[in-house]
């Protein structure tokens, strides 16, 4: 009897040992999984600042008008950045330098979706607005009203896909493809929002009852905000990339590539569109930088909207 109790204790204690050794394996790996990808954003974010640095003559965009050179600090990173004028619809856009940068959320950050696995990804220069699309601006393009909560500096809302590239179609513009969309809301940094590792309802529009990370309630304020008019401006100088409504991007929605990638469009054809940033009603995890959710492009709602890009 005493055998074989001994043997089987003995099994347990073999079994025991090595659970021990695969969790210990385990956060080692994750662990340097991590140090690795924050040693890549260091080493991405330097050749880029070097890049900029280096171009004296901010670039000519057909259509838009010089304004000036802006620096921007957040997070304790520093960018300097051209800034232009879209004549038509007299939207402030900011000139990304661009370079390359892992996308996605690390396997350490709270509340992160299963498809937001980090990869590495290009992209090349390109302009966005500081903004989400104002009523004003919609209605300078379409002539119509179509937002739930009227205001003409409060984003328009209530539009499809479909009409957000209808009014690009119109003001010579595009949406920002998904990569664009989050490495200009980034702006180098890799917590979970653009302002830190959490951010508050005095700085982002979300639904304050389902703060990140926080278990007592706050402010829920049950609508839309004028743009631009809580501080959350980012290392870029956009406004709004966390929260008040949801963005429109180019991209069809589906898992992320594996391998590094040079300007992403997505995959060729899909049946729902990527938005991002979170919402005034939705909870504040909706809001980090990584988030993706997904609708079909005809769908319409009061927490949907868009910022724009400049075409190639
Ligand atoms: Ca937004
Ligand atoms: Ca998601």
């Amino acid at each position: 009897m005493s055998r074989t109790y001994s043997t089987t204790r003995r099994i347990k204690i073999i079994f025991f040992i090595f659970a021990l050794l695969m969790i210990a394996g385990m956060c080692i790996f994750r662990w340097i999984e991590h140090v690795g990808y924050v040693q890549a954003f260091a080493e991405a974010s330097q050749k880029t600042a070097a890049i900029l640095g280096s171009e004296a003559q901010p670039p000519n965009y057909p259509g838009f008008t010089y304004l000036r050179k802006a620096t921007y600090s957040c997070m304790g990173i520093t960018n300097t950045v051209h800034e232009y004028q879209h004549e038509l619809t007299g939207m402030e856009f900011v000139l990304i330098p661009g370079g390359t940068f892992m996308m996605g959320s690390t396997v350490l950050e709270p509340e992160r979706g299963v498809d937001e696995a980090q990869h590495e990804v290009t992209v090349s220069p390109f302009l966005i607005s500081k903004t989400e699309v104002t009523q004003a601006m919609w209605y300078k393009v379409m002539r119509s009203h179509p937002s739930s909560f009227q205001g003409l500096h409060l984003p328009v809302e209530s539009i499809t896909w479909y009409e957000a590239m209808s009014f690009c179609e119109k003001a010579g513009l595009t949406l920002p493809t998904e990569a664009q969309w989050e490495f200009s809301c980034r702006a180098w940094t890799q917590t979970p929002f653009n302002l830190g590792p959490n951010i508050t309802i005095n700085q982002v529009n979300y639904n304050g009852c389902y703060p990140y990370l926080g278990t007592h309630e706050e402010l829920y304020r049950l609508k839309t905000v004028p743009v631009a008019s809580l501080p959350n401006i980012n290392g870029y100088g956009l406004f709004d990339t966390h929260g008040n409504v949801w963005e429109w991007c180019l991209d069809w929605y589906n898992d992320y590539p594996t391998k590094p990638t040079v300007d992403p469009k997505g995959p060729n054809s899909g049946s729902r569109k990527v938005v991002r940033g979170g919402s005034w009603n939705y909870a504040a995890l909706d809001s980090r930088s990584a988030e993706r959710c997904h609708w079909g492009p005809d769908f319409r709602s009061d927490f949907v909207g868009f910022r724009v890009c400049n075409r190639e």
